[in-house]
């Protein structure tokens, strides 16, 4: 079975102000999906249509991928970008509706990061270091350890041998996430991130994570 767009749980607008509905459509309609078409077009013939995309992922950048090498520089690109961008829009929430970190996960914050305006500082000062197009990431390690991370293109955790649970937050700063409105000011577009990150999903994937 080939990979298909996943239907958004919300309006084009429900993001506005913070991420418009222009930038939203053209986000799911045009860019996402031509991710998940390049992507069936690679793996078409490979034997690999109907495995998990987070199997394919996970040894994407190793010389024993099953995905043929002409293949794999394709399968990361779209690949990446199909993963990438169905977590993306589970994570973000209409601004009608604001989430906060659940306590758990505030007190992990807090503990690792010294207190929640630090972890934003911190996120920041990361997402703002991403040359070119790329994502932030929180990811939960396997000693329980959060950690802020970046990829350039549609990298994700799961290439570099993180699993697939354990990326919990991930931002895209590609330019075609926030131009229309935030224009080249990327750090506008960080600060209104903390309106719109679902934190609901957020601590439930931390929850999942961190489950023995
Ligand atoms: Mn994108």
């Amino acid at each position: 079975m080939s990979h298909t767009l996943p239907a958004l749980p919300y309006a084009y607008n429900a993001l506005e102000p913070h991420i418009d509905a222009l930038t939203m459509e053209i986000h799911h309609s045009k860019h996402h999906q031509a991710y998940v078409n390049n992507l069936n077009a690679a793996l078409a013939g490979t034997g690999l249509e109907s495995t998990p995309l987070e199997d394919v992922l996970a040894t994407i950048l190793s010389p024993t991928s099953p995905v043929p090498a002409e293949k794999r520089n394709a399968v990361r690109n779209n690949g990446g970008g199909h993963w990438n961008h169905s977590l993306f829009w589970e994570i973000i929430a209409p601004a009608a509706a604001p989430t906060a970190p659940s306590p758990a996960l505030l007190a992990k914050i807090n503990e690792q990061f010294g207190s929640f305006a630090d972890f934003q500082a911190q996120w920041k000062a990361a997402s703002l270091g991403i040359f070119g197009s790329g994502w932030a990431w929180l990811v939960v390690q396997n000693d329980g350890s959060l950690t802020i991370s970046t990829t350039p293109n549609q990298d994700n955790p799961i290439m570099y041998g993180v699993t697939k649970q354990k990326p919990i937050l991930a931002v895209d700063y590609w330019e075609h996430a926030y131009y229309i409105k935030h224009k080249n000011l990327r750090a506008d577009y960080i600060d209104a991130s903390w309106n719109f990150i679902n934190w609901d999903v957020v601590s439930q994937r931390y929850a999942n994570a961190i489950a023995p």
